[in-house]
């Protein structure tokens, strides 16, 4: 046998298309309308207020542990607007920017933190999943979900994320070979915030990039600056657009930075530097999309402050909602199974007892489903 050269394409696009500096490569900018750049603007900055409120909450002691999403507000809202509500959005843990963006109502999202599961429903009229914290979980879950969307003929997409820790699970290898080999409509996006947990990206895998690992698989991929939501929307917007042709799997691999914590149980101060955090404070995504939105004359310093009150009216609203929910005690017992066992019927029957004989700490038992339409 003759010892000969194979070639494989080896090249993998590198997007950028709003820089730091707030300036647009005019060739590439994805069209918008004022309406629609409006609203971006404004899903970025309720995410980033979302987030500093949630910080304090956990500080104060009002909700568990938080992992921010501080600085991934583009890699999460660009690719969320790519898609439609018909869309299947399969988020990670960082992904309030794009949660919000699709109606999960933000008491809700705070309930799922402060440790009610109620929490975790997702909205009737959505193709949602829940947040969802085991590592690379999301890419088992995209893939089942844009295997029966194929098999549905359904014109849909599964919107994915994962992040770079992630991609060294051996889920994401199973979804992702699994996603390309049946030529799947699924979009993977990699939050490639460069830390997991105290991790490194270099240390996370010896390759370039992650996008390369598209290739492999033998599916596209890109690298997309995960700070401008421009190319975010871009990148997302043409692998969609492919998925539902029938042109298979795409992975977006998102270049951005987790500015806070990894959640508020970790202290990044241990395992790296100010210096670094700097550098990526000044390509913060909300700061340059603000430049952009001013030079389309869609909001100015004077507009920008009515949104901000707005927005923290907003925000204080769903931290009422969410504390003065009334918790349904038996809930863990409803909706453990479809039909309840034997065995747990008895338990929620002495439960019920001992709560009627004056047990402790029961909270008013409401129907589930008025409980859940209290965070509508
Ligand atoms: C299967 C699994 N293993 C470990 C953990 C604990 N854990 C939570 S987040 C995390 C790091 C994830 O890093 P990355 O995928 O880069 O996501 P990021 O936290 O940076 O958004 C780990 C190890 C987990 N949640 N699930
Ligand atoms: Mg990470």
């Amino acid at each position: 046998m003759p010892r000969k050269k194979i070639e494989l394409r080896n090249t993998i696009e590198s997007l950028s298309i709003l820089d730091a500096d707030g300036k647009v490569d005019k060739k590439l900018e994805p069209k918008l309308s004022n309406d629609e750049i409006l609203s971006l603007f404004r899903g970025m900055l309720l995410a980033r207020r979302y987030d500093e409120r949630m910080l304090r909450l956990q500080r104060q002691g009002r909700i568990g542990t938080y992992g921010p999403a501080l600085g991934q507000e583009a890699a999460s809202l660009g690719p969320a607007f790519a898609i439609t509500k018909d869309d299947w959005f399969v988020p990670s843990f960082r992904e309030p920017a794009g949660m919000l963006w699709r109606g999960w109502p933000m008491a809700r999202l705070m309930l799922w933190w402060g440790g009610n599961e109620i929490g975790a429903t997702p909205p009737e009229e959505l193709n949602d999943m829940p947040i969802c914290v085991p590592v690379s979980s999301q890419i088992q879950y995209g893939a089942g979900i844009a295997w029966g969307l194929k098999l549905d003929g359904n014109k849909s997409v599964a919107l994915t994320f994962v992040g770079d820790g992630g991609t060294s699970e051996g889920d994401f290898h199973e979804g992702v070979n699994c996603a390309a080999v049946f030529n799947l409509p699924m979009v993977i996006v990699v939050q490639n915030n460069q830390w997991a947990i105290s991790l490194p990206r270099r240390k996370q895998t010896a390759s370039e990039t992650i996008a390369q690992k598209a290739l492999a698989y033998g599916m596209n991929g890109i690298q997309a600056d995960g700070n401008d939501i421009l190319a975010m929307i871009a990148a997302t917007r043409e692998a969609v657009d492919r998925a539902r042709s029938g042109g298979g799997p795409t992975l977006i691999e998102a270049v951005t930075y987790r500015l806070g914590v990894h959640t508020t149980a970790d202290d990044p101060k241990k395992y790296r530097t100010e210096e670094e955090v700097e550098a990526w404070r000044c390509k913060d995504p909300l700061d340059r999309f603000w430049k952009y939105v001013q030079d389309k004359g869609v909001l100015n310093e004077k507009s920008r402050e009515a949104m901000e009150e707005e927005i923290a009216a907003e925000i204080s609203a769903a931290v009422e909602k969410s504390e003065t929910y009334q918790a349904d005690i038996m809930e863990p017992f409803d909706h453990c199974f479809e039909t309840m066992t034997p065995a747990l019927k008895r338990q929620r029957a002495e439960f019920e007892a001992y709560l009627l004989n004056g047990g402790s700490n029961g909270s008013p038992h409401a129907a589930s489903s008025s409980a859940i339409s209290q965070v509508h």
